[in-house]
């Protein structure tokens, strides 16, 4: 399984051949995103989250994203990971995804190694991920339920709404809940949701729900555990999982031949432009030859 992750990053073309057989055998995983600003405290969350699952019995996967790890070379990854059984413990897997700074990177190897994590048969796939604009929509899609973490800190509940973080969130975990502040933080951010909703009409218990955990004292990670599994178990039932898995497969191709077409396009859009013309009439040719060129086929 390492050396299959690893050669969804290094080597897409030959991961390709075993795409089909993961495939096939993914889809039963939980997975779940936990996104939201720096400092959240998403990784202690995960870490809580690991812990419980083990506790009773689930196995989990966890895939950390790092927009630093460019720089850091993921050195940091090792750092923030702290959960460490005490034994050598099969039913837990932790991995770093690159990222390598570019928006949407979690598209290329990510995607892939979601599935893998999957196709072994983990019964949850967490993924971390550092809320900052486009990442967490992009998270969105590679998951079945994203989760926002915002800490009770005045104003970051205000400035998710802004990030979009609001869109992207199937459920809003107000963490730090040993700290002062953060039921009202989880108030606030119920009132901002329900105003939300209430103007296209979502019936109340279709709402996000809203709740406070701490991973410190661990007040409300079994709630917050039981919540995320009852929004699982409903996705499944009711056929929404199934949309988001067909909707997640045709951005995943459409981004595959985008990939495929790039050079080509990009040597014939260069010899439309040396000969000159509207913009309008050399994107037909372009189109044409790419047809011809045998691109499209
Ligand atoms: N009091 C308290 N502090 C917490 C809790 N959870 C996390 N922290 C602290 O918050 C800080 C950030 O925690 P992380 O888990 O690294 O946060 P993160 O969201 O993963 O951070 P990035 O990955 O850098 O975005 C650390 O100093 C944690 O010790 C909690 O439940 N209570
Ligand atoms: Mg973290």
């Amino acid at each position: 399984m390492a050396r299959l992750l690893s050669l969804s990053e290094s080597a897409p073309a030959r991961y390709g051949a075993v795409a089909d057989a993961v495939t096939a055998r993914a889809g039963r995983g939980r997975r779940i995103g936990v996104t939201g600003p720096g400092g959240a405290g998403k990784s202690t969350l995960i870490d809580a989250l690991v812990r419980e699952l083990r506790a009773a019995g689930e196995t989990v996967a966890v895939l950390a994203t790092d927009p630093t790890s460019e720089k850091t070379g993921g050195a940091l990854l090792g750092d923030r990971i702290r959960y460490a059984p005490g034994v050598a413990d099969d039913g837990v897997f932790f991995r770093s995804v690159a990222t390598r700074g570019a928006a949407g990177g979690f598209a290329h190897a990510g995607f892939d190694q979601l599935d893998l994590l999957d196709a072994y048969g983990f019964d949850w796939l967490l993924v971390e991920a550092v809320g900052a604009g486009q990442s967490e929509i992009e998270i969105a899609w590679a998951v079945d339920l994203t989760v926002v973490a915002l800490p009770p800190a005045g104003g970051d509940a205000v400035q998710a709404l802004k990030a979009g973080l609001m869109e992207a969130g199937d459920c809003f975990l107000v963490t730090k809940g040993d700290l002062p502040g953060a039921e009202a933080a989880a108030v606030t951010l119920r009132g901002a949701i329900e105003l939300r909703h209430a103007t296209n009409g979502t019936a109340l218990e279709q709402l996000p729900p809203v709740e406070v955990v701490s991973a410190s004292s661990g007040k409300g990670l079994a709630e917050a555990l039981a919540t995320l599994r009852r929004l699982s178990d409903r996705q499944r039932g009711d056929g929404s999982l199934a949309g988001r898995q067909r909707e997640r497969l045709a951005r995943r191709v459409r981004h595959l031949v985008l990939r495929e077409l790039e050079g080509p396009l990009a040597a014939a859009a260069a010899e439309a432009a040396a000969h000159g013309g509207a913009p309008q009439t050399l994107a037909r040719d372009v189109m044409r030859r790419l047809e011809r060129g045998g691109a499209l086929h």
